[in-house]
């Protein structure tokens, strides 16, 4: 199997990056040190050089990951090596996951690179979870991760089917809901088993483009990849035949190119993502809110209790959902306590290599 790179998204920008007798690779798949990537000679498992080692050693982030672009050099021994990562156009990096600390936030101020170099970020939400509709909170969260990571964000309602026959009235008010929590966003419903909405989401790839799917687990992300694909590239949840037992779920994250160029990176269910240096990408998905900030009587205004102020004015007159100003409120502390763990990281770091220096520097001035 070769590959033609343009249609794995290659263009004169990185041609222009790539070291003198390397060959360009993008990674599909990452394992523990070593990254499978496909070439223009075909696909590889490829380890990673000293170089790339070293740099991941000083900072997680320079890890490869899938999406990116790396350089490769053949060795004497007959095989490829990762030499380098090329720059990356965008990245969509989260905040430390799995650490529950003080306030119940959960990040360790070290962000992990989810995928790199993606121009089109879809927002899987379900219509219905179990008995619950579509989460807006959850898609305000990674409609503002999007923003942030460089790529466009596009909110897909998945398993439009289970509003049922009749339920357009439904649907058609959720996406109203959805529309409003992601102002500025394209919003679609999708229904990958009956291929509904399948063709206008593979049109956002036209150009050879490259999308993650974000989204909870049992959202129907690999189903979705699987109906862009046109064949069975991704296992769905499912429960075993053969036993009955445990289900067939997407652990890690894959770029599968599309036949005729763009391509998809599926991913596992994000059970929580934190806000990594988030800045912008908060006001953007708020971009009602920090409109209406712009009529408050203070310039500093909270939206709390103090007089004059346009957005509790909003939610008072119905404008504006009260969820939409308490999901804001959170996503603002959360951003700032990441921005705090951030700034006390790199000043530890920076200590410490201080105080390496200076071990240094007593060793060499000893006699
Ligand atoms: N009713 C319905 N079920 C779907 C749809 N898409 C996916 N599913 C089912 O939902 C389950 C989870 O799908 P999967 O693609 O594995 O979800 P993922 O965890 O997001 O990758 C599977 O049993 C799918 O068959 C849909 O549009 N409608
Ligand atoms: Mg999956
Ligand atoms: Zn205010």
């Amino acid at each position: 199997m070769s590959y033609d790179l343009s249609l794995l998204g290659w263009h004169d920008g990185l041609a222009a990056l790539l070291p003198e007798g390397t060959v360009p690779a993008r990674v599909a798949r990452v394992d523990r040190g070593a990254a499978e990537v496909l070439a223009a000679d075909g696909e590889h498992q490829v380890r990673y050089g000293a170089r790339v080692r070293r740099s991941a050693a000083a900072d997680p982030v320079a890890l490869p990951c899938v999406g990116d672009w790396a350089a490769l050099t053949w060795l004497d021994e007959g095989r490829y090596e990762l030499a380098e990562v090329l720059p990356r156009g965008s990245a969509f990096v989260r905040g430390g996951v799995g650490r529950v600390s003080r306030g119940g936030l959960s990040g360790d101020g070290q962000g992990q690179v989810l995928a790199a170099n993606v121009d089109v970020v879809f927002v899987a939400e379900p219509s219905m979870h179990s008995t619950d509709f579509a989460d807006l909170g959850r898609i305000e969260r990674l409609v503002a991760l999007a923003w942030e990571s460089g790529g466009t964000p596009v909110v897909l309602i998945t398993k439009a089917d289970l509003f049922g026959p009749g339920g357009e009235d439904g649907l058609r008010d959720l996406l109203a809901d959805v529309a409003s929590a992601a102002p500025g966003v394209d919003v679609h419903a999708v229904c990958s088993p009956t291929g509904e909405g399948v063709a206008l989401v593979r049109s956002y790839l036209d150009g050879a483009k490259t999308a993650v799917v974000l989204g909870p687990s049992g959202a129907g992300k690999s189903t979705l990849v699987n109906a862009l694909a046109e064949g069975e590239v991704m296992e769905t949840q499912h429960i075993r035949a053969a036993d009955g037992r445990g289900r067939h779920t997407t652990v890690h994250r894959q770029l599968i190119p599309l036949s005729g160029g763009g391509l998809v990176i599926d991913t596992p269910g994000i059970r929580r993502v934190g806000l990594y240096e988030m800045s912008d990408g908060v006001d953007m998905v708020f971009s009602d809110i920090e409109e209406l900030a712009g009529s408050c009587r203070f310039s500093d205004c909270r939206h709390q209790e103090e007089p004059g102020c346009a957005v509790q004015a909003a939610v008072e007159s119905g404008e504006l959902p009260e969820r939409r100003l308490a999901s804001w409120n959170k996503l603002q502390r959360e951003a700032a306590w990441m921005a705090r763990r951030t700034d006390a990281r790199l000043r530890s770091e920076e200590t410490r290599k201080w105080k390496t220096i200076h071990k240094q520097m007593r060793g060499r001035s000893r006699p």
